[in-house]
């Protein structure tokens, strides 16, 4: 069949057939989206068995709650970054911090605090650096904000992140930190080590066809959102990490890359109230000014809460 041929076949299936109310934004994407597989069939000459394979491995990668992370990993959601970045430029929105994808591992309802918290559970102490994490928020001149939510969430010493890891404690190493009346907000927690794909999940599966590794650098999460100020979706990228520019979700960028500083000096050390030498990271994050000519920064997406 030729596309005319395939047009004609879905609208006739899927369009004509319309009796009862109709979604006209799903309806325009269904058509696009079955017209466009039909096509692909066609041109790559899929054999059903071919096909019925990857239905399957849908309903697997969807049991195994794992379609986030394939997003993520075949490049999808950096996509819609670039597309983002795309519409703000147009719309003439410049500066603040870079945007980086969410990817699939946020939990709400984190315990908040103003302008300092703890975010580990102890439980590693002693295997792993202790991380401080410090920065300001401000607008874009530079003005600072106060009783900015900034949302921070990383994995432990194994690469695995408290909630869909069930060993660790709630909300360990998740945190929500309101920027104090300085505009500041100070993190203490531990070093974070780079997520891996489960190696035999999905994701994994798909990744070793395409002969990828499924390895992420040490990397911190943050949400940035203030009541007349875009959200922000970000994270540093940790500097040393030997995936910090192979991350196979893409989310490294410039402006996003951390330097974790050794910090020996005992006075420095006792001014923190800790008993060791400890890393050091500062990130700053600039808003942007809520704007009416560029689409909304918020993604509605499910979420897990605890
Ligand atoms: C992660 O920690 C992550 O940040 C992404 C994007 C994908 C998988 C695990
Ligand atoms: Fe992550």
């Amino acid at each position: 069949m030729n596309r005319q041929e395939i047009n004609a076949l879905v609208k006739q299936m899927n369009v004509d057939t319309a009796t009862g109310p109709v979604d006209s934004r799903v309806q325009e994407i269904v058509v696009r989206l079955l017209g466009d597989l039909f096509q692909a069939i066609e041109d790559l000459d899929i054999s059903q068995t071919e096909l019925w394979k990857g239905l399957e491995y849908f309903t697997d990668a969807g049991q195994a709650n794992e379609l986030g992370l394939l997003a993520a990993g075949l490049g999808l959601e950096h996509y819609l970054d670039l597309r983002a970045d795309e519409a703000d430029a147009k719309a003439g929105v410049a500066g603040g911090t870079p945007r980086t994808i969410e990817g699939p591992l946020y939990v709400a309802g984190a315990p908040e605090t103003v302008g300092f918290a703890r975010m580990d559970d102890g439980s590693e102490a002693g295997k792993i650096p202790t991380l401080v994490i410090e920065g300001t928020v401000t607008d874009t001149d530079g003005n600072i904000i106060e009783g900015a939510k900034v949302e921070v969430w990383h994995a432990n010493s194994l690469g695995n992140y408290s909630f869909f890891d069930k060993s660790q404690s709630d909300f360990n190493l998740r945190r929500t930190i309101l920027s104090d009346a300085k505009g500041q907000y100070v993190a203490q927690t531990t070093m974070p080590v780079g997520y891996g794909c489960p190696p035999e999940g999905t994701t994994q599966f798909v990744l070793d066809k395409l002969g990828r590794h499924g390895n992420r650098p040490s990397h911190v999460h943050y949400f940035v959102s203030a009541p007349g100020y875009r959200k922000l979706t970000t994270q540093f990228n940790i500097e040393g990490d030997k995936y910090l520019w192979d991350d196979f979700a893409f989310a490294t960028r410039d402006g996003l890359v951390a330097t974790a500083e050794d910090i020996t000096d005992t006075a420095e050390i006792e001014r923190r109230g800790l008993k060791e030498a400890f890393k050091h990271i500062t990130f700053n994050v600039e808003l942007v000014k809520d704007q009416t000519a560029a689409p909304s920064t918020e993604v509605d997406r499910r979420r897990a809460s605890a």
